[in-house]
């Protein structure tokens, strides 16, 4: 199938339109981190090939890289372990293939978790996202392809640390968390588990998913395969059948079988999702990350939405790199929710050290923990590149 990859021809015709600003095309130096030593990571990066998001010779629809795991690489299972998987043109370089830095948003996210007095690990999840940004579009879909064949992967790990937990009579809970096209990753995670024997045998669960700012369709959570057939209405409707690349699934089943709480934190504002020549041009449909689940598809019963486009700053440089993050150009006005990059917080750019805001992080904590999350007051609401 991967050597049959069509670019519609539509999105041929698209080159008229641009992808990014003009400024963020040139290739901006590197991207600064924070040191951190070796945090835990697993990572499947080099195993796609970033062309066509076939698999590498030597790799496996299932093997992956495991970095400082605890429990299964080192001391004990924790109580509980969070997962994080990150969006799409993470690591490379910046606007060739790539808008931010992998190492950076994990450690971001553990700073956001630090500030909600959440302490238990958190394992980055990094894979091949580094395709080109191409106005036409390939790198967008050849992304897809290789989010949907990390789902594999990231089940095995969680299989695999499941497993060695239970050996050692260590209960553990696994938390996961993804940013953007991470989504596609964790709902082909989901499928995967749902398929596996021994995953059903031990009746292990994922204790809980948050999807922040998803970049998949906004039915792929229903429970009905059939949702379309039997929505006749939608028959004639493109953007319930655009899916050239045959990537697109309704996952709902799976939700069900293998997660106990499974959160949709959606964001209206989000600046970046709703760019319409973004994700609504490439996939023909609306990101489930912006407006929540379309109406009227059956949802999985563990399935909440939550719109927090009032929990991000109004800031246009969450990474702290100095740099107006995608889609904004400097001089641009950007207010409360507007900065897609702003789920997992904002570093401060002149200490790195520092956070300003924890995005839409205080609201996973807060559902981890069946808590209110905290009201938000930004002053000014808005702030310019
Ligand atoms: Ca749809
Ligand atoms: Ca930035």
């Amino acid at each position: 199938m991967r050597n049959s990859v069509i670019i519609p021809i539509f999105i041929l015709l698209a080159a008229m339109f641009t992808l990014l600003p003009s400024s963020t095309m040139v290739a901006w130096g590197q991207t600064t981190t924070t040191a951190t030593g070796s945090p835990p990571l697993v990572s499947t990066r080099n195993n796609f090939n970033l062309g066509t998001g076939e698999l590498l010779r030597g790799h496996n629809s299932t093997d992956y890289m495991p970095r400082n795991v605890p429990g299964l690489q080192v001391g004990q299972c924790p109580k509980e372990m969070v997962v994080l998987v990150h969006g799409i043109w993470v690591d490379g370089r910046i606007g060739v293939n790539a808008l931010e830095d992998s190492s950076e948003i994990f450690d971001r996210a553990r700073m956001s978790l630090a500030h909600n007095h959440y302490t238990n690990p958190l394992v980055g999840f990094s894979w091949d996202s580094n395709t080109a940004i191409s106005i036409n579009g390939s790198g967008w879909n050849i992304a897809k392809l290789i989010a949907k064949d990390n789902g594999p992967k990231l089940a095995q790990f969680i299989l695999d640390y499941m497993n060695t937990c239970e050996q050692h009579n260590q209960d553990t809970k696994i938390r996961l968390i993804s940013h953007s096209m991470g989504a596609r990753v964790i709902l082909s995670a989901l499928e995967s588990l749902d398929s596996n024997q021994q995953w059903n045998r031990n009746n292990f669960k994922i204790a809980s998913v948050h999807l922040l700012g998803a970049a998949v369709d906004d039915e792929e959570v229903s429970k009905n395969i059939l949702y379309i057939v039997k929505n006749p209405t939608s028959l004639f409707e493109l953007p319930e059948w655009f899916d050239p690349y045959g990537v697109k699934s309704a996952y709902g089943k799976a939700i069900e079988d293998v997660v106990l709480r499974f959160y949709n934190l959606y964001d209206p504002q989000d600046k970046a999702l709703g760019d319409p020549k973004l994700y609504q041009f490439y996939d023909q449909d609306r990101p489930l990350g912006l407006d929540g689940a379309q109406r009227g598809i059956a949802v999985p019963s563990k399935y909440i939405q939550i719109n927090v486009q009032d929990k991000t700053a109004p800031l246009c440089d969450a990474n702290g790199d100095s740099r107006p993050d995608f889609p904004f150009d400097l001089g641009a006005e950007v207010g409360i929710g507007d900065n897609h990059a702003g789920y997992i917080g904002f570093r401060d750019p002149a200490n790195h050290n520092i956070l300003l805001d924890d995005g839409a992080m205080n609201v996973v904590v807060s559902n981890w923990n069946n808590s209110t999350a905290t009201q938000k007051h930004f002053s000014p609401e808005t702030t310019t590149c």
